[in-house]
């Protein structure tokens, strides 16, 4: 019975033991009516002692949420999914256009410029951040990567 107590209670201090993530500077790319996909953009701080990781992220303007890297494959750069994103103990990543992202995959409303969309983070402790992230229109992608995007993700969503 004790020792039942203990664990719930321990479970409890995790639980609220919160990540110590500053997120800033987030935004999601604005897309035109009709497109299916888009993706978030932002700089995630770990000012926690531990090394944690983020390991998913949902939004109610996608079907899906994953999480993305760009490789380059004989000079041509691809998106990749990945499992989670590093965030070493006191370090700021950047995630950015032609880098890591958060990739919205089935978009089910618009994304003008001006509003702002929800999206929580998952960290690897357990611990969630809703965000509200306003959308933001900007450069597009040259036209050969955008094609290439475009045929990854039409493959990736079925
Ligand atoms: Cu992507």
């Amino acid at each position: 019975m004790n020792k039942l107590l203990l664990s719930s209670a321990l479970l409890l201090a995790s639980h609220f033991a919160l990540a110590d993530v500053n997120v800033e500077s987030a935004y999601v790319r604005a897309v035109p009516p009709g497109q299916m996909n888009s993706a978030a953009f932002m700089q995630l701080k770990n000012e926690g002692p531990e090394d944690i990781s983020l390991v998913a992220a949902k939004s109610q303007a996608a079907k899906n949420v994953e999480l993305h890297t760009h490789t380059q494959d004989n000079g041509v750069m691809r998106m990749r999914q990945v499992s989670e994103i590093s965030l070493p103990a006191g370090e700021a990543i950047t995630l950015q256009p032609g880098g890591m992202h958060i990739m919205l995959i089935g978009l089910t409303q618009n994304l003008a410029a001006g509003e702002n969309i929800s999206l929580s983070l998952e960290f690897s402790d357990g611990s969630q951040q809703a965000l509200e992230v306003p959308v933001e229109a900007i450069m597009p992608m040259p036209m050969e990567k955008m094609g290439d995007m475009k045929h990854m993700h039409e493959h990736k969503a079925q």
